[in-house]
């Protein structure tokens, strides 16, 4: 069977996707099975095409090509300088073809082809560069010891073969936010793209190829979570995993690496995060970045701002500023550039969403806008609000991953701090005042590994992102995450002492 198919994309151009396993900078197929997965368009509910699925076989073959890539051509062989220039040339690749890919994320993802392009690959161009930055300054310490006659050093070397298991959110973004600091520092990959958007890291992978690294650097092995994943995070030979995805997934993962050979994981998991608007904020603006942190990727974020607490003197104000900013979100199909936000992913994440809207429903919370089902194609979920919320809700307590968004009000900023700070869960939270004392206050009180001061869910790749609680383990971005990626050896030198 041919390791490639065409596809059209919305502008009447077809591209050639890869359908093989990339191993050793090649498309291959499985060497013992004959499952696939079927990439859905869920705009339209078709199958786009259907690519190889691994198997732990699979899962093995890739282990041995990254294994064998660290020892000779990659690894410790190649000098900072070398992969500095062949990050930036990966770079520059995406960035010669971010049309295309921004349009096959879209058919894959839902995702309008604009905001793909523009934001989720910009931004990973911008990864790239960032750590190929990074490459030739990877550094350690020398260390004076309590003898003149010696002293101690450390080396950062680079941790070793990487499974990397990425989710569909954001499959080019979380692709490069995992690649870029690896190859860096001079890891091996095998990455796991999520099985309902496989599309475009095989077509990335065709860039690794070109850009020139050595085979058996990047692997890419699409495969379904319980085979190609758990095989990944139980194998002998891989020395980390950084997986980002449902906290559910990531204990697993992290079960499995202590049951194997205790390899290092990172995990950067789900979210329930607050956003607080006390009354001295501008409501416009504290309107204007609610809307977005519900409706940004429709909801499907670890970040989205699902829970928004008001001061009471200020809530009716806030509110119906609220709801006309979310009303004027246009979600439609990928295609369209006037649409900020596209269908859900899949059937599963689509009926997932809506089993919370009704639950919202039943359990007494109060619908101000949406909470309607289109009767047309495709998966989509139009923004909904609910307000009247009480604590104990399945809305206000778990993680919706659609645009699905909670209101409630405090009186106080204790009570703000105490309702944002009610979850098992860590990773985002907002703020919106303009009592300089507050933001300070409020800030530091706040359990998440990112807080956003009168905006939200603003990113940038030299800022550490990452979870507390059950969010995460780790941290991605900036410096940070190169310490995920290395282990840190110390050389202990004696250049003088004898023993007697
Ligand atoms: O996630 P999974 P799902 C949350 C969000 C969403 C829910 C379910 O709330 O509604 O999770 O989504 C791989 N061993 N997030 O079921 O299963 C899987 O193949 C190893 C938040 O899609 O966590 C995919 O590559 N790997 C999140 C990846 O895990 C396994 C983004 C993510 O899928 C595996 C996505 C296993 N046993 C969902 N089982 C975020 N933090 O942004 C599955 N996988």
């Amino acid at each position: 069977m041919a390791h490639s198919v065409t596809v059209n994309l919305y502008d009447n151009k077809s591209i050639s996707v890869p359908t093989g396993l990339f191993i050793n900078n090649e498309f291959v197929p499985s060497v013992d099975s004959i499952e696939r997965i079927n990439a859905i368009n869920p705009a339209t509910e078709q199958v786009i095409c259907s690519v190889v699925a691994a198997s732990a076989k699979d899962i093995d073959i890739a282990v041995a090509a990254a294994r064998a890539a660290f020892k000779t051509t990659w690894g410790k062989n190649v000098t900072g300088f070398e992969r500095a220039r062949l990050i930036n040339k990966l770079a520059d690749l995406i960035e010669r073809d971010a049309q295309e890919l921004g349009n096959l994320e879209s058919l894959n993802n839902g995702k309008p082809s604009r905001i793909a392009r523009d934001f989720d690959i910009g931004d990973s161009i911008q990864c790239l560069r960032y750590y190929a930055g990074w490459a030739d300054k990877i550094t350690g310490q020398t260390i004076e010891v309590d003898n003149k006659s010696k002293l101690a050093f450390t080396r950062h070397d680079p941790i070793g073969v990487c499974g990397q298991i990425i989710p569909w959110n954001y499959p080019i973004n979380m692709w490069a936010w995992k690649v870029a600091p690896a190859l860096a520092v001079g890891c091996t990959i095998v990455m796991k793209p999520s099985e309902l958007t496989p599309l475009t890291a095989l077509k990335l992978s065709e860039l690794v190829k070109e850009a020139g690294f050595p085979p058996g650097v990047v692997n890419t092995v699409p495969s379904l979570g319980p085979v190609g994943g758990a095989a990944i995070s139980s194998h002998l030979d891989v020395d980390k995993v950084a997986f980002t995805g449902s906290t559910v997934t990531g204990r697993k993962i992290l079960e499995a690496a202590a049951k194997s050979n205790l390899k290092k994981v990172s995990l950067e998991l789900g979210g329930k995060s607050p956003h607080l608007v006390f009354e001295s904020a501008d409501l416009d603006q504290a309107s204007s970045w609610a809307a977005l942190g519900i409706c940004y990727n429709s909801g499907q974020d670890c970040t989205a701002g699902s829970r928004v607490y008001v001061q009471d003197t200020v809530y009716e104000n806030f509110l119906q500023l609220l709801i006309t900013k979310v009303k004027a979100q246009v979600v439609g199909d990928g295609s369209d550039d006037k649409c900020g936000g596209g269908p859900v992913v899949s059937k599963g994440q689509y009926d997932r969403v809506w089993g919370y809207i009704e639950s919202g429903k039943q359990e007494g919370a109060q619908l101000a806008l949406g909470g309607v089902k289109r009767s047309t194609k495709g998966y989509y979920v139009d923004p909904t609000i609910f307000t009247n919320i009480r604590p104990y809700m399945t809305i206000v307590k778990e993680e919706i991953f659609g645009p699905v968004l909670s209101v409630g009000s405090f009186k106080t900023e204790d009570e703000a701090i105490a309702l944002a700070n009610d979850t098992n869960y860590g990773l985002g939270a907002g703020l919106h005042s303009n009592d300089a004392n507050q933001c300070m206050r409020v800030s530091s009180a706040l359990e998440a590994g990112t807080v956003w001061v009168n905006q939200y869910n603003i990113l940038n790749n030299n800022v550490p992102f990452g979870g507390k609680k059950q969010s995460g383990i780790g941290r991605e971005l900036g410096s940070y995450a190169l310490e995920e990626y290395t282990s840190v050896k110390a050389v202990h030198w004696n250049f003088g002492e004898k023993l007697e």
